[in-house]
């Protein structure tokens, strides 16, 4: 698996949430069957790899225990493997993680970063498996309390860095960690639109980075109908993979989308194309130096 966070083209993890509340597909998957065909549905639209989740992270929700999550995410976990499917469990508690990761999962994607439950670097560390770190400052249900910062690029930038620090000081691989982050997580829309717009300097952490910008809610406040009302979960999708397509010609080395044929389209465009890489204002005022100086 390591392959995978080495892989050179962009990589599409498509969002199988597995729980009744979440914000854009909770409820829809709660069954078994339909969680399963939904996975395997996401994989022959193109997804590289499907996130399972069995706990809503939308902004407010109540977190639920752990045996109710692993249960949620166990069955689905186990058939989705057998099927043939490369499988990330979404989870911040180091129990779910080991045991999505005894019953076939592939890669633990940790919103908290480590931060949530103490025992995840181990379980990650024993593992070898790839371990997506988010950035996060908190649990859903003040989350939004914590969205102040003095630059939100440096700070989180400079967060995510001390969770790297974190995890390899425990002896996590630095060739499997990913960071993410983690837009709508103790952010507003501006705070989302300016590490969008400043990408490279999260990259310049030297990680692979993983955006996931999927229906969120600052998409549907951008796409405001004329009475000012944001555009409904179901109306973001455009703008979805629009938003992967900056962020991967931007040098992100993936997406989590939960509609994967929209996103890969886009991103199928991008690759006919010759890859385009988008100029960063960094790099034109670069330039601009360099005329200056001769
Ligand atoms: N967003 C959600 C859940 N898990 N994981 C990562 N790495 N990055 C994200 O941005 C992220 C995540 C919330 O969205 P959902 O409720 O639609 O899954």
């Amino acid at each position: 698996m390591t392959d995978l966070v080495r892989a050179q083209a962009p990589v599409v993890m498509g969002v199988l949430n597995v729980t009744p509340d979440s914000f854009s597909d909770g409820g829809r998957y709660a069954d078994l069957d339909a969680a399963v065909a939904h996975g395997v549905r996401l994989v022959s639209d193109g997804a590289h790899l499907v996130d399972v989740g069995g706990e809503s992270t939308r902004p407010g929700a109540d977190r639920v225990d752990a045996q109710t999550e692993a249960a949620r995410v166990l069955p689905v976990i186990r058939e989705l493997v057998a099927a043939g499917v490369v499988v990330s469990i979404d989870t911040s508690r180091a129990r779910v993680a080991e045991a999505a990761l005894a019953a076939g999962a592939a890669v633990v994607n940790d919103v908290s970063g480590g931060l949530a439950d103490p025992d995840m670097s181990r379980v990650v560390r024993d593992a070898g498996c790839p371990w997506v770190l988010m950035h996060w400052r908190g649990h859903s249900r003040g989350m939004r309390e914590f969205a102040h910062y003095t630059d939100v690029v440096t700070d989180v930038r400079d967060e995510l860095a001390q969770r790297v620090d974190a995890a390899l000081a425990i002896g996590v691989a630095a060739a499997r960690i990913v960071v993410d982050p983690g837009l709508g997580f103790a952010k507003t829309a501006e705070h989302n639109w300016q590490l969008t717009a400043r990408l490279p300097e999260l990259l310049a952490l030297g990680f692979p980075l993983l955006f996931g910008a999927s229906r969120k809610s600052y998409l549907g406040r951008l796409l405001v109908d004329p009475d000012g009302a944001p555009r409904p979960t179901a109306g973001r999708e455009t703008a979805t993979a629009a938003t992967s397509l900056l962020a991967v010609a931007a040098g992100a080395w993936g997406v989590r989308v939960h509609d994967v044929l929209g996103t890969a389209d886009a991103l199928a465009v991008w690759r006919a194309s010759g890859r385009p890489r988008l100029a960063t204002d960094r790099a034109g005022l670069h330039e601009d130096d360099t005329e200056g100086d001769r």
